[in-house]
């Protein structure tokens, strides 16, 4: 069992795919342990997104994750993150496989639909960045989905 942390970002929000994107996961025999809607503050961008602080595209990436609304949601389930690395897709839409969310609804690098942790330990960082512990529940998973 492993979890992990998805963002689906302003553009996918407001693009009312919020239900089509967390279908996917569920699909994939993922639980949802945590989920909320939330305006990112220009404070809270910057302290999620740290490690890519030195980077050029990083006031890009701050100013659109506070252009909108955005979904915080912790999934889990067994190798959740590389699975949904997997379901969102590359992290530049041209290069996304087929079938991937970003293949599928990402206008371009910046813009790409969804975020999600690049391992366990990321993982943990991240669901704790947004998340108490009081927000996060757990359930056996089965599906009705087929
Ligand atoms: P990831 O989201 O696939 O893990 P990272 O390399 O961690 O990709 O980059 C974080 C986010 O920063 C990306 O999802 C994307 O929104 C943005 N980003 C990354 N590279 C570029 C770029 O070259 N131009 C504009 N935005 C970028
Ligand atoms: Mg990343």
């Amino acid at each position: 069992m492993e979890s992990t942390l998805v963002i689906i970002k302003p553009n996918g929000v407001k693009g009312g795919i919020i239900g089509e994107i967390i279908s996917r996961f569920e699909k994939s025999r993922l639980s949802v342990s945590g989920l909320k809607a939330k305006s990112l503050t220009k404070q809270e961008a910057e302290g999620f997104y740290a490690e890519h602080k030195e980077r050029g595209f990083f006031g890009e990436l701050v100013g659109f994750m506070t252009s909108g609304p955005v979904i915080l949601i912790a999934l889990s389930g067994e190798k959740a993150v590389e699975k949904v690395r997997t379901i969102n897709g590359a992290t530049n839409p041209a290069n996304a496989s087929a079938g991937t969310i970003r293949h599928d609804f990402a206008p371009n690098t910046g813009e790409n639909i969804v975020h999600s942790s690049d391992s366990a330990a990321s993982a943990a960082r991240e669901i704790a960045f947004w998340f108490e512990k009081s927000e996060l529940v757990s359930y056996p998973a089965y599906s009705y989905l087929k």
